[in-house]
């Protein structure tokens, strides 16, 4: 979606102008994992318009390959408007104004398997389940079981707004949150969506996904895992540590939780800015050490540092980092649009 962000804080009623940006759960994650280094491909579709032709070229000024975006001649891009949060209620004003959108009307018919060709991982989120029932028959598609199916990534990231009615929301949720390889949850979403509280209810609850990562958010992240492959010489890449089943006799736990290593790492503390696309930044960051084949501790510091530049910026996306030193001492660092 194309993002407006008011000029000044307070009410989206007083706001007299705005900012354009860009935003958009997926797209997010796809622009940090692209500033990260990865090849990443950005599956959506935007209507045949002004708001379409900045969400391509911004996106793809990124180093994010954007040629499996769908123009739609008949329908419009989303675009949505966020106020700043407010430092003593933590609160936001978010409108909409996506219903019949393009992206909303994706679906098995207009995004085939080709879409996604050869990727290690595929990266969805629960918002796009959301839009239609043409967004979720895709969602659903994409979660199935395959043959040659690339790791399935899931950020839950339940919108109540955007959800009919949320009940409806929070069991849609939980089953596609089931069909993942790699789940991203935030402990207070889990508890609204399913009424769940802590970390080890989210895994009692949701046992399947190989990797299940509960954020807390300024506290940390609580990543369990199972089917953790063993070095050489012997030992797990890491050493389960906190609660859970990581070894030992069977108890009637493991009924529901299989044995997992449980890895806690705490998030640093910054100065927020604006905590909207936190989130998506993490998962790229937890995606980024994944993909490198890195030890959970590691890619959860990853998840962190990458939510850090997030937090820090008014914008869903935290501030690209310079790829290259600058050419000189007192040039200017190298800056990318937008
Ligand atoms: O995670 C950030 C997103 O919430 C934001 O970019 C907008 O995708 C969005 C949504 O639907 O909330």
């Amino acid at each position: 979606m194309v993002t407006f962000l008011p000029s000044r804080p307070g009410r989206l009623a007083d706001a007299p102008s705005f900012t354009r940006t860009i935003g958009g759960a997926e797209s997010n994650v796809a622009c940090a994992l692209a500033v990260a280094g990865h090849r990443v491909k950005w599956v959506s579709q935007v209507g045949q318009d002004g708001f379409g032709d900045h969400l391509v070229e911004a996106i793809g000024a990124y180093g994010v390959d954007v040629s499996a975006v769908g123009r739609d001649a008949l329908r419009p891009t989303g675009i949505y408007f966020r106020t700043a949060t407010d430092r003593a209620t933590d609160e936001h004003e978010v409108v909409y104004h996506r219903a019949g959108s393009a992206a909303s009307a994706m679906s098995p018919a207009t995004v085939g398997p080709d879409a996604v060709g050869d990727a290690r991982v595929l990266h969805l989120s629960g918002i796009t389940a959301a839009l239609s029932d043409d967004c979720l028959a895709l969602m659903r598609e994409l979660t199935a079981p395959r043959e040659g199916r690339p790791t399935v990534s899931f950020d839950v990231n339940f919108r109540p707004g955007l959800w009919r009615e949320a009940s409806h929301g929070g069991g849609v949720l939980l089953e596609l949150a089931r069909g993942a390889d790699l789940v991203f949850v935030g402990a207070d979403e889990a508890e609204e969506a399913w009424g769940v509280a802590g970390p080890e209810a989210v895994r009692a609850l949701l046992p399947e996904p190989a990797t299940l990562v509960v954020k807390r958010g300024g506290r940390g992240a609580v990543v369990f895992e199972r089917d953790i492959p063993a070095r050489p010489d012997g030992h797990t890449p890491d050493t389960p540590t906190g609660t859970g089943t990581p070894t030992g006799t069977p108890t009637p736990a493991d009924a529901v939780t299989p044995a997992d290593a449980v890895t806690f790492a705490a998030a640093p503390r910054v100065d927020v800015v604006a905590p909207v696309g936190a989130g998506d930044a993490f998962a790229a960051g937890f995606l980024s050490g994944t993909l490198r084949g890195l030890p959970v501790r590691e890619r959860i510091r990853h998840g962190h540092l990458m939510a850090a530049a997030a937090l820090t910026a008014p914008g869903d996306l935290g501030h690209p980092p310079a790829r290259r030193p600058p050419a000189t001492p007192h040039a200017a660092a190298p800056r990318r649009s937008p």
